[in-house]
């Protein structure tokens, strides 16, 4: 929590002038330190699954996705290719033979920026010679930094074998970063599932019943246990109903949801996913649909004491999603996700968020993979949500109410860390 902003005691006075009024809230928003609480980064720790550099940057799927919009190379001409031949043709397609414009190249120019790197460099190697050499620990501690996070919270899935090989060895990940515990596996591919919890000796049987509900918590409880997750998490695909005569729908009700409330876990619903739309693209190829916003209605109605994360993945959604809210405050919704993470969107989002649940809500989330797009995904998330605040309070001020700044400081330290530390009963980096 920030006390003094740039060396000024926080001004309690009424700020009654709007370019003040700006300039009070760019300094508490640049300096209030967010907590992540969705990404895909892991620390040094988790070996494999720690991504940095240039190269893992621009093999980034997102910009996987977009290089095959300029360019003849078929997919299995790329997938031949090494990371380092994919990086060099990334960059050379998107960075020098046509402008950075969307969001997720615009996001490496930003980065490489951020590190005073050439951003119309012909190749890479000064971007590689660079990032070669940073000591690996005092490059984290510069990127976090950089970015104002405090705090990290993984995706880790309990299937995995690198998860499986890290959490088994005891290993203490970094204190900055914490635990979600997925379980996309279990709740998406129950064939899969079974096979996953038969090889960590847990003896289910494809059809559930109740010994299976009970070995099922079991293995729940171990992982829980082993990576103390701050929240649970599944991503939904768009066509996901509830209730439904499915096993996810048993899943949820006999065993998710009774282990979230007897380790006082929050469950984050991720809706409106559609998985492999276009499997030549591998990670890239996932597209989005429009979820049915009653079945979260009903999951929030139906187990009022339980409390609930959730992002959507349709920008129409979204607006749905903020009713919702309205109606149900065992709900919070988090992050302008994935495909929605583009300043237009971003805008409206964290708008119509203010404009009907106030400050109740987390604004982002950077769902970074590589450990630098932290510095991007929160750089250009500011601005947007700084935007948003500005206009907010000014209108307020144009309505009869000026703020001061410790209002504005509490009100972004809310929205940045508040939230979400109070929603997952969060102590931060000193959890560990
Ligand atoms: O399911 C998820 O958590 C998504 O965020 C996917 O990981 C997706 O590939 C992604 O990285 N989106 O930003
Ligand atoms: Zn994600």
């Amino acid at each position: 929590m920030i006390s003094v902003v740039e060396g000024q005691a926080l001004q309690a006075e009424l700020l009654t002038d709007k370019g003040n009024l700006r300039q009070q809230l760019e300094l508490a928003i640049r300096k209030t330190p967010a907590i992540d609480v969705h990404t895909h980064v892991h620390p040094l720790e988790f070996d494999s699954l720690f991504l940095s550099g240039i190269d893992d940057l621009l093999t980034y799927h997102y910009l996987i996705a977009e290089v095959f919009r300029s360019t003849d190379l078929s997919h299995a001409q790329f997938w031949r290719m090494t990371k380092l031949e994919r990086a060099d043709f990334i960059w050379k397609t998107l960075f020098v033979e046509n402008t950075p414009l969307s969001e997720a190249t615009r996001g490496i120019v930003t980065i490489l920026n951020a590190f005073n790197l050439d951003t119309r460099a012909e190749n890479l190697a000064e971007a590689r010679e660079f990032f070669s050499s940073q000591d690996p620990r005092e490059h984290l501690d510069r990127v976090l930094e950089t970015a104002c996070v405090s705090d990290v919270v993984m995706t880790n899935d309990p299937f995995h074998d690198q998860e499986l090989v890290t959490w088994q060895a005891g290993i203490e990940p970094d204190a900055r970063f914490h635990a979600s515990l997925r379980l996309d596996t279990l709740l998406n591919d129950w064939p899969t599932a079974v096979d996953g919890l038969k090889s960590q000796g847990f003896n289910v049987s494809t059809t559930l019943n109740t010994e299976t509900h009970l070995e099922i918590r079991r293995f729940l409880d171990k992982w829980i246990l082993r990576m103390r997750p701050v929240y649970m998490a599944v991503s939904l695909p768009a066509d996901f109903e509830y209730p439904a005569d499915d096993e996810r729908t048993q899943l949820i009700r006999e065993v998710i949801l009774p282990t979230a409330h007897e380790h006082n876990l929050s469950l984050a619903l991720m809706m409106g996913v559609r998985r492999g739309v276009n499997p030549a693209l591998r990670a890239a190829g996932d597209g989005l649909g429009k979820a049915d916003i009653t079945a979260l209605e009903r999951i929030c109605a139906d187990y009022p004491e339980a409390k609930f994360l959730a992002t959507m993945l349709s920008r129409e959604n979204q607006h749905e999603l903020c009713v919702a809210a309205r109606k149900f405050n065992n709900l919070m919704p988090f992050g302008c996700w994935w495909f929605l993470n583009n300043p237009s969107i971003v805008s409206e989002i964290t708008n119509e968020r203010l404009e009907l649940i106030g400050p109740s809500f987390v604004p982002q989330h950077s769902d970074a993979r590589v450990l630098e797009q932290l510095i991007y995904k929160w750089q250009h998330a500011r601005i947007v949500i700084t935007e948003s605040l500005y206009e907010t309070y000014a209108r307020l001020l144009d309505s009869g109410r000026p703020v001061t700044s410790n209002e504005i400081v509490r009100d972004v330290s809310r929205l940045f860390a508040g939230n979400f530390s109070k929603w997952v009963d969060f102590s931060g980096s000193t959890t560990r």
